[in-house]
Parts: C-alpha cells; sequence; structure tokens
C-alpha cells in the first residue's frame, strides 16, 4: 500500500553482445523479474552504429569510446524497458559495478563478468535517462502498458 503511493520509474535494460553470445540472457532476464519488475518492451536487435553513438553520447570524449561503440554493434543486443517503484536505482544495484572485478558477488556483473569493456549488461543510470533511453531503442507500439491478469493461471 505504500510502495503503491511512490513513484513508478521505468529503466531501458540491454544484455550486451557478450551476453547474449555467451548465453547469458534467460538468467539476466530473470534476475529482474524475480526480483518483481514488470518488463514492457524486449527485442533482439542489431544496433546500428548511429544509435549506439545516440546512447553513449556523453562518452564521446572517452578515449574507449570507439572500442565501446564496436563492441556494442558486434553483435545482436536484448533491449528491455522495465518498470516498477524505485526500478532505476534497484536495477543499477542487481547488475553492480560498471568494473565487473568490483562489483559485488551476487549482483549480475559481480557473477558473470570480468572485464570492464565486457561487462554483460547496461541499466540507466537516472529515471530521465530510463525514459531517453527506451524512447532511443524502442518505436512506439513496442512498449506495452499491461496488467497482470486476476485469472487463475494455476490451480
Ligand atoms: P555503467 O553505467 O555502469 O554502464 O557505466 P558508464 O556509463 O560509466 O560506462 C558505460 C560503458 O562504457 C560501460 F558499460 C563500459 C564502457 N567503459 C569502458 O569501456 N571503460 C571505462 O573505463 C568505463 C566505461
Amino acid at each position: 500500500l505504500v510502495a503503491s503511493m511512490e513513484q513508478v520509474d521505468e529503466t531501458y535494460i540491454m544484455v550486451k553482445p557478450d551476453g547474449v553470445q555467451r548465453g547469458l540472457v534467460g538468467e539476466i532476464i530473470s534476475r529482474f523479474e524475480k526480483k518483481g519488475f514488470k518488463l514492457t518492451a524486449l527485442k533482439l536487435f542489431q544496433c546500428p552504429k548511429e544509435l549506439a553513438e545516440e546512447h553513449y553520447k556523453d562518452l564521446k570524449a572517452k578515449p574507449f569510446f570507439p572500442g565501446l561503440i564496436d563492441y556494442i554493434t558486434s553483435g545482436p543486443v536484448v533491449c528491455m524497458a522495465w518498470e516498477g517503484v524505485g526500478v532505476v536505482a534497484s536495477a543499477r544495484k542487481l547488475i553492480g559495478s560498471t568494473d565487473p572485478l568490483k562489483a559485488e558477488p551476487g549482483t549480475i556483473r559481480g557473477d558473470l563478468a570480468v572485464q570492464t569493456g565486457r561487462n554483460v549488461v547496461h541499466g540507466s543510470d537516472s529515471p530521465e535517462n530510463g525514459k531517453r533511453e527506451i524512447g532511443l531503442w524502442f518505436k512506439e507500439g513496442e512498449v506495452c502498458q499491461w496488467t497482470p491478469a486476476q485469472a487463475p493461471w494455476l490451480r
């Protein structure tokens, strides 16, 4: 009841090409499902260079930028939108530190990755960026606003 009065946010989560190629898609989706967030969009997608550059535009001046763009466009990614109270900050906690060697065990990067440049997953860093990134990666109609049915799926 208290939670229902709090702000519902949305975040953009992406399994990066290494995560897809290592067979970690199900494992990563599962972490967000089990936590209790709501999936509102999902697709496998080969990202064009221009979109990768727009997504990471704040990092354009960094020396690792060209390598980052090559990495993100090196194979298909899994794009997701997740919704829920506090989902942006909570997803960042579930994901762990940018450097997987500093990420705590129990986090996605802490459990599944070693290198910063191959850190398997992305999560938006603010509610504003969550909205911006969902708008960038999904077309209208690809994001579903839905309410769980009351139907007795299991008897
Ligand atoms: P995060 O929000 O944890 O994804 O981290 P950043 O937005 O700071 O960085 C985005 C991506 O840039 C990282 F996922 C990997 C890459 N990166 C590097 O390759 N080297 C660095 O030193 C920092 C980031």
